[in-house]
């Protein structure tokens, strides 16, 4: 793949006011001196999507005359944020978009600000899908995102005595300018009910099955433009509803209630995302989500292939390519075979041949608890059919463990798709495993320990089937859009085309000593951070000051991630400045924003001492001004946008070989914000990239962990021998932070000591306090400070998402671009 050159559509402002307000008032029906914020937003995203739909309808055109292969992006969650700032960036309509509303008297800004993020994900993995069709786009690559149309996205976090609360969100309650509903492509998706084996004339064994229940996949259209505005590929979510949309026979007798029943029960099916990606939420609504937009999304590719194909399936999975986003639409692979089986009535091996040459897998996590598996028995109910394919499936790779390992029956336990035990289980990694032609992890590091670790006999049995592809971000989004000062800086150093090739930045190394460079660099973050610091006063009521450093850590909250370690070392400066009012450090502004899962207790105590630290260290005049502490509400991808780019320091402290790849990494750093990290996932490759001098390593390393473990890890060690730790634990129980409730933040000692401290918070604190105070006497030299800033901007050229896709290509799709044509 050769990089795009850019190809932005110049239009005229002229024409984009006279289209905004021609949708004031013919789409909204109200005039310039009525209109409010919300008004203009929506007449504006009108306006924009004129072109979008423009170039769509070209971009459909010009896959289905070229007949194109095309990857097909199945993920449970998009994480999209807002769409008019990057709409209107990749379509090169920015700045003439922004004059043509100066003249209507309107702020581009305040308007952006309207527009609700559609967070139809819980973090990174859904960040990483959206990232990716964003580049797939730009990429000219023919490409369709599937996912579920959740009527209430990640919940909305607000912040209650310092406590989460969750409330639903509500992103399209006033409509959503940029969908389109679909209903000629309607698909009907059978759940539940019985299997009936019959006998073909042939005498071949038939299966049909007999379903107690239909729902309707509606779809909705997201059209993802790509930057340039060439091609614009789509995001098709399915929204279900029940075949039947009113029971009038039942109304007309009596029953107003049951006549709704069938549609409230698949109506449910999108109504909610899970706000839980660690942990199975153990739910039979789960797998139906799972199979429903699964099946929705394979009907709907197969329906395109056959207007094209007709029934001839020998090209199927030579224009189809189908990417499992971890294994949450595994149950797509049991339903392919379904459909070939016993609707197409192909035999198994010719079945087997199509299936498994059509779908790779992604794995994003190695912690057991995130790994899916499903009781047999819910199968037996939901899907019965699926269940008989899965056994199958299973009977044939048990065949192939035993020509590798004969006689091996622990082999064959370790390996099987079903998990035996009083309630059987699938294991959907397994059958993501066995039934794809690759499968990648999303770091180096974490492919190393997907092939050493979680499935080191697959890689024995199929060589090569395992590999890696580095996570990217699109710096679209994460630099252009959301810095718009250092992008413009970019621009004028060295070009406008660092957007579409991104190691172009690398040409900023040859300023990163030029003294006015550097001005001008740290100038623009001191003005972001003003920004913020603005941001900070209105969300919290708390005052910082610009000059300090802001340290960040934004990210979901997990004791992997380890916000609590975090905690411990702020608590840690609190008492030194406290011992020793002249402490010797420069002012500190921490910045936490996370969600919890809101059945994970600890993660939520974590929030709450967070908030409790915080207050009593704000109101501290002790301090002198140089601690504060803040943790924003309801973090999320527009947010993010204002914080990165006022980011000094980027917090990625995950225990070493918990954090599969991170990507808030990548755009901190690409900000010019200095990693202070672990030896995981992609900070290892941004060392690499940066250099050792600019970034802040520390704690231990998989191999020191693992020699941990087996040489017996006792958290106690820590807690006896070292005062700090032990007075900050000690802290914890006392009403100190939390006046009038003692031991109120008591959980969090408790999970690192008695608790065992899993994620070794304890044995890493000492090298996490070490590297801080590198941090700030780096901070200090303000010129070496500049210097390293501009280096981890300048080096990240690796990190673009368009590289990861280019890996994908070559790896694993074997795509190839399709221009659009004028
Ligand atoms: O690959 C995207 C993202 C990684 O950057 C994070 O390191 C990883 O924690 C995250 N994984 C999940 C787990 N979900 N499941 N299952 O979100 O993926």
């Amino acid at each position: 793949l050769s990089t795009p050159i850019d190809k932005s559509i110049k239009l005229d402002k002229k024409i984009i006011k006279d289209a905004i307000v021609r949708h004031l008032h013919c789409s909204l029906g109200t005039d310039e001196n009525k209109a409010n914020n919300h008004a203009w937003w929506k007449a504006t995203c009108a306006a924009v999507q004129e072109q979008v739909l423009e170039q769509l309808r070209k971009t459909q055109k010009s896959h289905y005359l070229n007949d194109t292969r095309a990857v097909h992006y199945f993920s449970a969650e998009f994480l999209m944020g807002r769409l008019m700032s990057n709409n209107l960036h990749n379509l090169g309509m920015f700045e003439q978009t922004q004059q043509a509303l100066t003249e209507l008297g309107v702020n581009l800004t305040d308007i952006m600000e309207e527009e609700p993020d559609m967070a139809l994900g819980n973090g990174g993995l859904g960040r990483l899908a959206a990232c990716f069709i964003d580049s797939l786009a730009t990429l000219d690559l023919p490409a369709v995102g599937y996912g579920l149309h959740y009527e209430h996205g990640l919940f909305r976090q607000e912040i209650k005595n310092g406590e989460q609360i969750e409330r639903p969100d509500s992103w399209r309650d006033y409509g959503n300018p940029w969908e389109i509903c679909r209903p000629e492509s309607i698909q009907e998706i059978p759940l539940y009910g019985y299997v009936e084996t019959k006998y073909g004339d042939n005498g071949r064994i038939k299966k049909e099955w007999h379903p107690g229940l239909i729902v309707k996949g509606l779809p909705w259209d997201i059209p993802v433009v790509g930057y340039g505005g060439k091609t614009v590929n789509v995001l098709r979510l399915w929204q279900s509803q029940a075949s039947d949309y009113f029971n009038w026979d039942v109304f007309n007798a009596g029953g107003y209630l049951d006549a709704q029943k069938e549609n409230v029960q698949a109506e449910t099916i999108s109504k909610v995302l899970y706000p839980n990606d660690e942990t199975e939420a153990g739910k039979e609504l789960r797998l139906i989500q799972q199979y429903f937009f699964s099946a929705c999304s394979l009907k709907d590719i197969i329906r395109r292939y056959k207007r094209a194909h007709g029934d001839n399936w020998s090209r199927f999975s030579s224009q189809v390519v189908i990417q499992l986003n971890d294994t949450h639409p595994a149950i797509a692979i049991p339903e392919l075979m379904r459909i070939l089986l016993d609707r197409a009535e192909l035999d198994w091996d010719t079945a087997w041949a199509i299936s498994s040459n059509t779908f790779a897998y992604t794995n994003h996590t190695l912690l057991p608890e995130a790994l899916e598996k499903w009781p047999a028995r819910m199968f037996e109910k939901i899907l019965p059919r699926h269940l008989e394919i899965i056994y199958e499936i299973n009977h044939r790779f048990m065949l192939e463990v035993e020509k590798v390992w004969p006689g091996n029956v622990a082999m064959k336990q370790k390996l099987s798709i079903i998990e035996e035990g009083s309630d059987k289980m699938v294991r959907m990694g397994n059958l993501s495993v066995v039934g794809s032609f690759k499968v990648n992890g999303v770091a180096e590091i974490h492919s190393a320990l997907v092939k050493k670790n979680l499935f080191p006999e697959f890689d024995h049995m199929w060589p090569g089937k395992l590999t890696n592809v580095t996570n990217g971000i699109t710096p679209r989004r994460w630099l252009k859009a959301c810095n718009p000062k250092l992008s413009n800086l970019i621009d004028d150093k060295i070009g406008s085309d660092w957007p579409l090739d991104l190691n172009k930045l690398q040409e900023l190394a040859n300023y990163a000593d030029n003294a006015k460079f550097q001005k001008q660099f740290m100038q623009i973050k001191f003005e972001n951070k003003q920004a913020l610091a603005i941001e900070i006063k209105a969300l919290t009521g708390i005052d910082v000051d610009p000059k300090a450093i802001f340290d960040v850590q934004i990210k979901r909250l997990h004791e992997y991630k380890r916000q609590h370690l975090n905690l411990l070392h702020i608590m840690a400066l609190y008492r030194r400045l406290l011992a020793n009012p002249n402490y010797d450090m420069h002012p500190r502004v921490f910045i936490f924003g996370a969600k919890a899962a809101p059945g994970y207790k600890l993660a939520k105590d974590i929030i709450y001492a967070i908030n409790q630290v915080a207050t009593r260290i704000n109101n501290d005049k002790r301090v002198n001004g140089k601690l504060k502490v803040v943790f924003l509400p309801n973090y999320r991808v527009s947010l993010a946008e204002k914080i990165i780019p006022a980011a000094d320091v980027s917090e990625q402290i995950s225990t070493a070989g918990k954090e599969a790849s991170g990507t808030g990494n990548m755009k901190l750093s690409l900000n010019g914000a200095l990693t202070i990290g672990t030896l995981d996932g992609a900070n290892i490759e941004i060392a690499e990239e940066v250099g050792d001098e600019n970034i802040f390593i520390f704690g231990l390393t998989v191999d020191e962990i693992d020699a941990l473990h087996k040489t017996g890890y006792n958290p106690f060690d820590y807690y006896d021998n070292n005062r700090e730790i032990k007075a900050i634990l000690d802290w914890l129980e006392t009403d100190y932070f939390t006046p009038g409730k003692p031991g109120a933040l008591a959980s969090l000692k408790h999970s690192l000591l008695e608790g065992g401290d899993p994620y070794k918070v304890l044995a890493d604190f000492e090298s996490y306090s070490a590297a801080h105070e590198k941090v700030d006497a780096a901070y200090k030299d303000t010129t070496r400070w500049a210097k390293m800033a501009i280096l981890n901007s300048a080096k990240m050229g690796k990190f673009t998402s368009d590289r990861s896709i280019k890996d994908y290509v070559e790896r694993i799709w074997k795509l190839e671009a399709c221009k659009v044509d004028e």
